[in-house]
């Protein structure tokens, strides 16, 4: 990549109103057993970028072993977000992730991508996916590390998203809800599943349950603009 193009990349990334860097890292090891703020630690990984040539260094995280295989990178974030996009800063030995999930507020993890990382050099594994209906400020990132050889590090990694969730999304959401509906046959709406709360329901006791949910949040949001409408 050209040097003016890097330098752009980056800006727009470290300047991006919607990202935000990790406070807090946990990894599967650390280099060393790098604990706290040492040299290698999980929390190397934290912050805004800090490395800025390809290449082992002590600002950026690494697994105990080079090539030991499975490894991972549990990041906190400030802000609680619907998600859009994690970058994942690569700094060393690049071309390992194989895995990048997020976790709701209830815990659950979602993978949001798995496969082949093309990351070469220093640069960024930028995986972007719908935006999440769930709000979360917690990424995982798994490496294989033994996929390329010798230390692999990973210097920062940004969460992008909004805290709230726009009324284009929704409608795309509730399209998507409606063609599911009516393409169910009567046999599929009579189907029972298992509600953690309420205990087995059919798909259709759910459904009109949302139904009757919603047409009580729209009645508050009509009450709401007749207030502003004032
Ligand atoms: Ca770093």
């Amino acid at each position: 990549m050209a040097a003016a193009e890097w330098a752009l990349k980056q800006d727009e990334i470290k300047n991006d109103p919607n990202g935000q860097w990790a406070i807090q890292a946990t990894a599967s090891s650390t280099y060393n057993d790098a604990q706290g703020t040492a040299g290698w630690s999980a929390n190397q990984a934290t912050g805004p970028p800090n490395v800025d040539k390809y290449g082992d260094d002590g600002a950026a995280w690494t697994s105990k072993t080079p090539d030991g295989g499975i490894e991972w990178l549990d990041l906190k974030y400030p802000k609680s977000v619907h998600a859009t996009e994690v970058r994942v800063r690569e700094s060393c030995g690049s071309g390992t992730v194989i895995k990048v999930e997020v976790f709701d507020e209830q815990g659950g993890a979602h993978a949001i991508w798995q496969g082949n990382d093309p990351t070469t050099g220093l640069n960024y594994l930028m995986v972007k996916f719908p935006k999440t209906t769930f709000k979360t400020d917690r990424v995982k990132v798994t490496l294989a590390t033994n996929v390329v050889p010798g230390w692999n590090e990973i210097d920062a990694v940004q969460l992008v998203g909004t805290l709230y969730f726009n009324v284009s999304t929704f409608s795309a959401l509730r399209e998507w809800n409606l063609a599911l509906i009516g393409s169910t046959t009567e046999e599929g709406m009579a189907k029972t599943v298992n509600h953690p709360e309420r205990g087995d329901m059919t798909f259709r006791t759910i459904v009109e349950t949302m139904a009757g949910h919603d047409i009580n949040h729209l009645n508050q949001l009509d009450a709401i603009v007749a207030g502003f409408a004032r």
